[in-house]
């Protein structure tokens, strides 16, 4: 298998970001050196009923098409003790600093307008992370300037910790959303801030989609199998909390960013905070339809329509 089949994830229709579904995808077992392209890049997004926005992006320009999962233009999956190294290219019109709370990034020097820089960096710890831009910051991910960043164990098992137990699939849910006015001020020129400190999203997405889109999307449309166990991974890359509600389904909350929780409690609500990974595991106990989503009320919709945004479908045989 290519090096970057293990790294780079949903590639077009065919390897899915996640573990899509049903299918076991193989697993590399060992630590290895990986590198990526990302590049910083102004975008136009389409959002529900055909509007447009301006965004920012990072974009994995290694393979033309690749994608992360859903419509994210990047995402990254390693294992631990990876030697990762990203060559990031900044055609933004500002300075952009490589950040992934939680991991040490080297150099931790920002990359000038029009230029190439090399990082690199070793993950640790199993689990979920944030990749972003610590320079524009709340801005940058206001702009859509994240992507998530997913930590096998480094022997490749299928956990999401060495001590947690095996799931059979796994889902990445990436979570943000946006206020469009700020996308049109910074886009017109404006600095944006005081559309930042009047923040008040209009479209909210997982994956990058919003409903009906997320019900379509190989890597949003979560596919169960009663009595196997389901590994979902929400990254919160928004500025709003996320109280992610299911229906049909409790599940137990393993990680909060990569630490292991001491108490597990069953829960069909999980709040994920601002900038926060939660990863949780989904027993199927029963088939059906279930929807899990955002439980504030303007999160499921877009452009003040309901039902949109940040709510998708699971489907248990
Ligand atoms: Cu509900």
């Amino acid at each position: 298998m290519k090096r970057r089949a293990f790294i780079k994830t949903g590639v077009a229709a065919t390897a899915a970001f996640t573990l899509s579904g049903l299918t076991l995808s193989t697993h590399r077992a060992f630590a290895a050196a990986v590198t990526v392209n990302l590049q910083a890049e102004i975008a136009t997004k389409t959002l529900g009923g055909g509007a447009t926005a301006t965004v920012w992006q990072f974009r994995d320009t290694t393979t033309p098409g690749a994608t992360g999962p859903g419509a994210l233009a990047a995402g990254l999956r390693v294992n631990a003790g990876d030697v990762v190294t990203v060559n990031l290219t900044n055609t933004l019109n500002r300075p952009v600093g490589l950040a992934i709370p939680g991991l040490t990034i080297t150099p931790a020097t920002a990359t000038a307008p029009g230029t190439t820089q090399t990082y690199t960096f070793t993950p640790t710890e199993p689990g979920s992370y944030l990749l972003t831009d610590s320079l524009t910051d709340f801005l940058g991910r206001a702009m859509g300037l994240a992507a998530p960043l997913i930590v096998m164990p480094t022997d490749g098992a299928l956990r999401l910790a060495p001590s947690a137990p095996l799931f059979n699939s796994q889902y990445t849910l990436f979570l943000n959303e946006m206020d469009t006015r700020l996308n049109a001020a910074v886009a017109a020129g404006g600095a944006g801030t005081t559309e930042l400190a009047n923040y008040e999203p209009d479209y909210y997405f997982v994956n990058g989609l919003s409903y009906p889109a997320t019900t379509t999307d190989v890597d949003t449309a979560v596919a169960l199998r009663v009595n196997q166990q389901t590994a979902l991974r929400f990254v919160n890359g928004g500025l709003h909390i996320n109280s992610m509600h299911f229906h049909g389904y409790h599940v137990n909350v393993t990680l909060r960013n990569r630490a292991l929780e001491t108490v597990v409690v069953e829960k069909d609500t999980v709040v994920v905070d601002v900038a926060e990974c939660v990863d949780v595991m989904l027993p199927v106990t029963q088939p059906g339809k279930y929807e899990l989503h955002n439980h504030y009320l303007p999160a499921v919709t877009g452009n003040g329509v309901y039902p949109n945004g940040a709510m998708i479908m699971m489907d248990a045989v």
